[in-house]
């Protein structure tokens, strides 16, 4: 007997006509101390990084190791307009640097990278895996994409509690193509979480450009189909970065879900320690330097605001020594005690 067409189920209704876009970011204007702190926090970074890339010439630091170089003003930008403690942060393996614009102790971030028992994750996490719950920073991951799922999970933490806080969950031009990161997204706009997704397109994945892995390489748009907005920013300057800070924020603070943003940025070293490097020429990478430095491209805002090259010295020497004073503290710490093997390994009661 031949079977009854079924009538078509009704069209589900389109979802409200989309849709309300953030107001375009402005470059941020900031005042003479706050230059002052970009300043100090991108050099920090910046030698920190070359410290830590000493070290581990040197052997002192062992396994996986993730320079941020080229990137800071991304991190120092983005975070400067955060609560701390109130506000979370999530990223992927290559962590340092959003630690640094934490405001976190650089003794305990190279401790951890020399495996020492001072170290913020007891110098059993290593340069990967750093976690500090006082900052609401939640690490450091090793698997590409993952963070976007749990900082998912953290924006979805700061609805339910009304805490008034957002997720920043930063992930990169790779991790852009796996596929929880679109879960998320769904979930995210679904529920209006208070999330911003922070893409660090910083042109490869290892050693795969962006171009030849990704079909929609503007990656602001990936979130088009989820409806989340996305807002494209120059991530070598770190008043761009603050403006489209303080846009997202508006937007997320605002109830008005999660926010994308791309930032187009640029490492100068390789994927990591063991990296070849045979997928891009050093004329590449020192043309980068040369004209996008955001190092030296904030020093341009500076004649401006009356910043003198004294007090640009002074803050030199203050970074050196800061770092110096890590690297001591990391050489000169005790390992963890072999006691320490099995403790941190399972939550006990939760
Ligand atoms: C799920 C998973 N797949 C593959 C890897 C190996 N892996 C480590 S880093 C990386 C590239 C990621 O690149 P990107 O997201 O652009 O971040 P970047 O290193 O540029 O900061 C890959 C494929 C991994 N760690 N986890
Ligand atoms: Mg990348």
């Amino acid at each position: 007997m031949a079977r009854k067409a079924q009538p078509a189920a009704p069209a589900a209704q389109p979802a409200a006509p989309n849709r309300e876009r953030p107001a375009e970011p402005e470059r941020y204007q900031a005042s003479r101390e706050e230059l002052l702190e970009y300043y100090r926090q991108m050099l920090l970074i910046r030698r920190f990084e070359e410290k830590a890339g000493q070290l581990y010439g040197l052997g002192l630091i062992g396994g996986f190791c993730h320079l941020y170089i080229g990137q800071e003003a991304v991190a120092v930008g983005l975070q400067s307009a955060l609560e701390v403690g109130k506000d979370s942060v999530i990223t992927g393996y290559r962590d340092h640097g959003h630690m640094l614009a934490y405001g976190i102790d650089p003794k305990v971030i190279m401790a951890e990278l020399t495996g020492r028992a001072a170290g913020i994750s007891k110098g059993k996490g290593g340069s990967m895996h750093m976690f500090s719950v006082d900052h609401k920073f939640y690490g450091g991951h090793g698997i590409v994409g993952a963070q976007v799922s749990l900082g998912a999970g953290l924006g979805f933490s700061h609805k339910y509690k009304g805490d008034g806080g957002v997720c920043l969950a930063y992930f990169g031009d790779g991790a852009a193509n796996q596929g929880q990161v679109y879960e998320s997204f769904n979930m995210a706009e679904l529920w209006k979480l208070p999330i911003i997704f922070v893409i660090e397109n910083n042109q490869y994945a290892m050693g795969t450009s962006v171009n030849r892995a990704s079909a929609e390489d503007q990656l602001y748009r990936r979130g088009e189909s989820f409806r989340i907005p996305g807002i494209q920013v120059d991530g070598m300057d770190v008043l761009a970065v603050r403006g489209a800070a303080e846009r997202a924020l508006e937007w997320t603070r605002g109830g008005k879900g999660p926010i994308l943003l791309e930032l187009k940025t640029y490492r100068y070293r390789g994927h990591s320690m063991s990296d070849p490097a045979k997928y891009r020429s050093r004329d590449e990478v020192q043309a980068v330097r040369e004209k996008s430095d955001p190092i030296e491209g904030l020093k341009k805002a500076f004649a401006e605001a009356g910043i003198t090259d004294d007090e640009i010295k002074a803050i030199d020497k203050e970074i050196k020594a800061v770092v110096n004073e890590a690297a001591d503290f990391a050489e000169q710490s005790p390992e963890p005690d072999l006691s320490e093997l099995h403790t941190d390994v399972l939550v006990g009661s939760y």
